[in-house]
């Protein structure tokens, strides 16, 4: 049998942005767990989370690089190793994954490389092309490729029968196409959390959500059923949307309960509610059974099967932060990005939500191609609507063209963007930086688009704290007493951390502040 080891670089963060999520790599744990259901040896190496206390500055200081450098991830890989995975998730870290990969193959000039995930699906052909160190690329969902793989090493067979991935092939490149997504997710294996330094995480707080106490990353659905033009979904995942059994993930969390000690469950699902059906047996599953914990929605979900029944449910089982993603307040935007969402409705669902207790975010995105200025001041109004509703937080990005979504696509064909440099990947991480704000916006500067930023902001929680002073003083209470119910306390902890221990270098410091 094959022996496999899965990298996941450190955790990648533009050095001036509020951004820095250290979460555990749910993706490789997933694929070692596959492995070993074969009978394969799997490792990782968790590059965040194998020292989340150490900071390094890359690329000019434009990039802070938080957990292992890629050097000393190099090193810890075994030299029995058969086969070497990498994950890329996000485009803006490729420059330095592919650092890592260059490093791994002076190493191991032998043995294959494998680069996987959300990136390379987007981009293989550019990926095998510069990269002459991927021997292949895997596209799609992993599981079943990453065995197939493992098996034709063991068999000592040649991967071109392989589904889903791109090789090189006479003189250019071959892809064997997407798989069917797998049916049935309950027959996944559960992530090998074992392989991964766990306790790290728990131990500091660090995740995906707010800090609520120990907390473990669940996945509940896999894929999105919308084709919006700025997302890489359907290329990725196929508009193809599928749930577990409800009952199977509550045998997860209690199995985490009882192993880990969690309390808090942060789901990474790209989409959670989609069918209204599976959120309310979901809800009453956990209140039939009792069961005490917290759990958030983090990833910005769908509003249309959230009414007030379903959001009073929520809140009774548990769930305490959930994010909704109206990308912008202006219904021509919306309609140009096809997010298919009813700004009505959806206002009304927020509502709801909120007067249901549930901690509520919002996430915009400013600064698509075409987007007028009476459209951004659109969004501010919707902002200061939902400030007035009693909308916790919310969070601008500036629009940043990903591998994958039409839009991209679009602006290549456009020649907007000339060539994939490192220039184009390192700017993607401009969506939260102002120091280096991008503009894709036709007639519109970066630093004007920042200006709409920094109004909807002020807009937002000036309205929300002039009309809920108290929300000011739990602020400042929260601070205090180090506890987490909102974003914006994180965001504002995890910023005192980083001033407070910039000169000792705590990678909690340097950028734990949620995305
Ligand atoms: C949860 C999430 C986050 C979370 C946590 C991410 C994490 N796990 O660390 C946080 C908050 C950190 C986050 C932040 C951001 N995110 Co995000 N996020 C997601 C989301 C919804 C789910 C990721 C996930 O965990 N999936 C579940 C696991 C199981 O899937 P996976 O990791 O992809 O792994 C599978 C396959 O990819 C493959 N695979 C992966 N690696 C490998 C390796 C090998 C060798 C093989 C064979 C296979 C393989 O097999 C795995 C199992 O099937 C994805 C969308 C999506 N569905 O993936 C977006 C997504 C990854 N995020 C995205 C973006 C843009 C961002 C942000 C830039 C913010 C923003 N504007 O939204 C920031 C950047 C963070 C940073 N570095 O600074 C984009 C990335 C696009 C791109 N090309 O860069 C995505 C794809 C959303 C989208 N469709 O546009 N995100
Ligand atoms: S942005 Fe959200 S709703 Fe739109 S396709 Fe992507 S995951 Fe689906």
């Amino acid at each position: 049998m094959a022996t496999v080891t899965l990298l996941r670089p450190p955790l990648l963060v533009p050095t001036w942005s509020d951004s820095g999520p250290m979460t555990p790599p749910i993706g490789p744990a997933y694929l070692a767990a596959s492995l070993r259901q074969a009978g394969h040896t799997a490792r990782i190496i968790d590059g965040l989370g194998e020292n989340p206390f150490q900071v390094t500055s890359l690329f000019g200081n434009k990039v802070t690089a938080i957990g292992l450098r890629s050097e000393e991830i190099v090193e810890r890989i075994e030299p029995d190793t058969d086969l070497i995975g990498v994950s890329c998730m996000f485009s803006q870290d490729w420059p330095e994954i592919r650092r890592m990969i260059a490093l791994a193959r002076r190493r191991f000039p032998d043995i294959p490389i494998v680069a996987g995930g959300e990136h390379i699906t987007a981009v293989p052909d550019f990926t095998l092309e510069s990269t002459p160190e991927v021997d292949v690329c895997a596209i799609g969902e992993g599981e079943e490729t990453i065995v197939d793989l493992a098996n034709a090493i063991d068999q000592r067979a040649s991967f071109e029968a392989i589904g889903g991935v791109v090789l090189r092939a006479d003189g250019g490149t071959r892809s064997t196409g997407l798989r069917a997504r797998i049916r049935n997710l309950d027959d996944i294996p559960l992530p090998a959390w074992d392989l991964v330094p766990l306790e790290n995480y728990l131990d500091h707080g660090l995740g995906y959500g707010v800090d609520r106490g120990r907390s473990m990353p669940m996945l509940a659905t896999r894929g999105c059923p919308y084709e919006c033009t700025f997302c890489s979904n359907p290329e990725m995942w196929t508009t193809r949307w599928i749930a577990r059994d409800p009952a199977k993930v509550l045998d997860e969390i209690q199995l985490y309960r009882d192993k880990y000690g969690a309390t808090n469950f942060d789901f990474y699902d790209l989409t959670a509610i989609v069918k209204r059906s599976w959120i309310i047996d979901f809800t009453k599953m956990i209140l039939d059974r009792h069961m005490q914990f917290t759990w958030q929605l983090p990833s910005g979900t769908r509003s249309e099967a959230i009414d007030g029944e379903v959001s009073r449910l929520l809140y009774t089982s548990g769930c305490r932060n959930m994010s909704y993603a109206p990308e912008s307040g202006s219904p021509e935007v919306l309609k140009r990005i096809k997010k298919v969402v009813k700004l009505d409705r959806l206002e009304a669902s927020v509502r709801g939500a909120v007067r249901n207790k549930l901690n509520v975010k919002l996430n915009i995105i400013m600064g698509f191609p075409n987007e007028s200025r009476k459209e951004l001041r659109e969004t501010v109004r919707f902002l200061f609507r939902m400030g007035l509703a009693g909308v916790h937080d919310m969070s601008i990005s500036i629009f940043s063209p990903y591998p994958g979504s039409e839009l991209y696509h679009d602006l290549r064909k456009a020649g907007k963007i000339p060539e994939l440099s490192d220039e184009y990947f390192l700017g993607l991480g401009a969506y939260k930086d102002f120091s280096h704000p991008v503009s894709f916006t036709e007639g519109l500067s970066p630093r004007l688009l920042n200006v709409y930023r920094v109004l909807g902001f002020l807009v937002f929680y000036g309205t929300q704290y002039a009309t809920r002073p108290w929300r000011v003083a739990r602020l400042l209470q929260n601070m205090l007493q180090h506890r987490q119910e909102s974003r914006l306390d994180k965001s504002l902890q995890d910023l005192a951390h980083r001033i407070r221990n910039r000169r000792t270098g705590s990678a909690k410091s340097a950028g734990a502040a949620a995305a």
